[in-house]
């Protein structure tokens, strides 16, 4: 721990308390669930132990004292040393509620806001062998019904602040009913607690993320702890988190981006997490600035009360955000941005999640003084699969870098079917040749929930019996790149070599990504055609330079009921039925909808036909 940080501790935490004291300690904003070590709950065991999964096993390593969470508003800090007796205290009110303990391979969803809570409750899961599943709060009601009804969730847990929407979940018309757990709020400060750990294994223990994909309804991942254990590790040596390393956390926490890569891996590497959510422009500038509004713009945390971020992961459309934003800050907060994350004190800035505009990528670089954005390449079902190096010459424009550690990637050719082997990049013509990125290893995630026939489809049998390969939908090709790939850093070595992956886009048209986030549009187009307004429909990507994609819907009216939709109508029919980022961002309505003789729309070309004039490169404001 740097002497920084400790000092920091004393100033700003206030409330460190003895390494892993045999008392309990209590501290005058310490609340306490369970005062003995053994509680007897209503006829249950309830112990201060955990099983021995890996992420425990670090966070009893980390020093007790740092910081593991802050809550970027307030102000409140979290340590390490009270994380995991908040989590068997939260585990233990899980087996209380459900009037057992033996929760293993039982889902647990779960609305918390982006907090220490979530991070107790997410590992409070785990502990009880569960399969976490997270629920976004800002999705209608129905959404989350479909969610509970198809993973089949025993509990629901919701923070105070999201009882009554949890309240109004359950009020829809659900499968069967789960057990509805409000979780207190936490307020810090709690006592270090002896955690022992146990010598049972992880059970079922994982976490459920639902995606959109070609079908029309999301899929359950389902992700092992083995499986995000692996992509924490391969993680960690990529990016070398570091107990150092501070992050500025301001992504949704229903995404791998959001929970693996800015919670997940950073417990494990005992780094700290600054919760800020939800994202704004202004904000996240002035906490940037922060550390260095001193007169000589000079770093001080204690005198200015915060520690520079070090860390920050988001997504391109963040990145423009802050781009464009950038220009209406005054002098000195332009001044102080600028050096706040300049590489001496931003370590590392990463997009991902979507195409990374190499404008942008040149822009935050030349805004930063040098900070050259690190692009990777990840999916709900595999993590995070390809990146680019921390080498600055390994972060080159329009790639995605190589395989990540642990993770076997291949390309198999579109036209031919063929794994496009080491040296046969190019066809007889010297074209490149374009390839699936398909993919395995221990990173992989099990199995679509209750659906083996999607799981069946994603998969492929491999030749040489190591394990099935999954096919992403991305196609890509690889291609060598001078002057990349020659780090010899002992964590970049050994994947930062050959051939670089540049995506070129996905198989399928009906996958939309917007801002960051995926969007199918079969199951835009089904909620769409169960409005009476809606005879037929199109559901389409339009380019944008904000947006990267923009949900398009291009609609024939059933003249029946209306003849003339605004795209302000069509907003609200469809807020209840879909999360507000799925709900089109452009209607065109039009007469006819031109189809082949199969009766499919081509896509590609009728968005050039319809949205020409909405496609937009210029909006980042550069
Ligand atoms: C918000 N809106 C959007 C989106 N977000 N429209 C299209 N696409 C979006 N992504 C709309 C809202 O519906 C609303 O419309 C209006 O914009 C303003 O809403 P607000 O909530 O204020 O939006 P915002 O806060 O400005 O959000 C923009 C955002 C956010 C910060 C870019 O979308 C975001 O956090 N995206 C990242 C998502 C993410 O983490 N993706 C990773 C998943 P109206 O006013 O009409 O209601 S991918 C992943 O995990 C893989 C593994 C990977 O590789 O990372
Ligand atoms: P999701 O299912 O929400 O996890 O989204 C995964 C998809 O995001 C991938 O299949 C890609 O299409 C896309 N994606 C993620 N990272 C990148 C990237 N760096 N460049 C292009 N597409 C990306």
């Amino acid at each position: 721990m740097s002497l920084a940080r400790t000092r920091l501790g004393r100033t700003l935490g206030s409330r460190i308390l003895h390494l892993h004291s045999p008392f309990t300690l209590t501290t005058p904003n310490s609340r306490s669930l369970f005062n003995n070590k053994i509680s007897l709950v209503s006829g249950l065991r309830m112990a201060s132990s955990l099983p021995k999964l890996p992420v425990f096993e670090a966070i009893v390593r980390h020093d007790p004292n740092s910081t593991a969470v802050i809550h970027s508003r307030s102000g409140r800090r979290f340590q390490y040393g009270e994380l995991l007796g908040d989590v068997a205290k939260v585990r233990n009110q899980l087996y209380e509620k459900a009037g057992r303990n033996d929760l293993d391979g039982e889902r647990v969803a779960f609305l918390v806001e982006n907090s220490y809570d979530y991070v107790v409750t997410l590992l409070a899961i785990l502990a009880a062998k569960s399969i976490a599943v997270p629920l976004s709060p800002a999705f209608p009601a129905s959404e989350l019904q479909y969610i509970i009804n198809h993973s089949e969730a025993l509990m629901l847990l919701a923070s105070n602040r999201f009882t009554p929407k949890a309240q109004e979940v359950l009020q829809t018309d659900l499968d069967s009913e789960p057990i509805l757990l409000q979780l207190n709020k936490f307020q810090g400060g709690s006592a270090h607690e002896n955690i022992t750990l146990e010598k049972t294994g992880p059970g079922a223990a994982g976490m459920m993320l639902y995606t959109s994909g070609t079908t029309n309804r999301p899929k359950g991942v389902l992700i092992p702890q083995a499986a995000m254990n692996a992509q924490a590790r391969s993680l960690i040596q990529a990016w070398e988190y570091t107990p150092e390393d501070h992050l500025l956390h301001v992504l949704p926490l229903h995404h791998i981006h959001g929970t693996i890569n800015a919670i997940f891996t950073p417990l494990f590497s005992g780094s700290t997490i600054e919760f800020m959510f939800p994202f704004n422009a202004d904000a996240v500038w002035k906490r940037f600035a922060a550390p260095f509004l001193t007169p000589d713009q000079t770093y001080d945390p204690v005198k200015t009360g915060q520690e520079r971020i070090t860390f920050f992961t988001a997504v391109p459309t963040i990145y423009s955000r802050l781009l464009s934003t950038h220009k209406g800050l005054d002098p000195e907060m332009q001044s102080a941005t600028r050096t706040a994350i300049s590489p001496t004190n931003l370590r590392l800035s990463i997009s991902g999640s979507a195409a990374l505009p190499t404008p942008i990528k040149r822009a935050w670089a030349e805004l930063s003084m040098g900070n050259v954005l690190l692009e990777r390449f990840g999916m709900t079902e595999v993590g995070m699969a390809l990146s680019c190096g921390l080498d600055v010459n390994d972060r080159v424009d329009g790639s995605v870098g190589w395989p990540l550690p642990g993770v076997e990637a291949r390309l198999v050719d579109v036209d031919t079917h063929q794994v496009i082997e080491k040296g046969q990049e190019k066809d007889a013509d010297g074209r490149e040749r374009v390839g699936e990125i398909q993919l395995r290893g221990p990173t992989i995630f099990a199995e679509y929930w209750r659906n083996p026939d999607a799981t069946t489809k994603e998969f492929v049998e491999s030749k040489d019996g190591k394990g099935m390969w999954f096919k992403t939908g991305d196609v890509a090709v690889r291609r060598p790149v001078e002057g990349a790939g020659k780090s010899e850093a002992p964590t970049q070595k050994d994947w930062t070599k050959g051939d670089m992956y540049f995506i070129l886009g996905r198989k399928s048209a009906d996958i939309i990504k917007s801002g960051g986030e995926k969007v199918s549009a079969l199951e835009v187009e089904r909620e769409m055609l169960s409005l009476p307004q809606v005879a037929e429909v199109a559901v389409l990507a339009v380019p944008s330079g904000k947006w990267g994609q923009k949900v398009g819907a291009v609609v024939i009216l059933d003249k029946e009921h209306c003849t003339k939709w605004t795209p302000l109508e069509m907003r609200r029919a469809l807020k209840d039925r879909l999360a507000s980022y799925k709900i089109p961002q452009v209607l065109r309505v039009v007469d006819h909808i031109p189809r082949n003789a199969m009766g499919k729309i081509n896509k590609k070309m009728l968005v050039k036909e319809v949205f020409q004039d909405d496609f937009s490169g210029d909006e980042m404001g550069l």
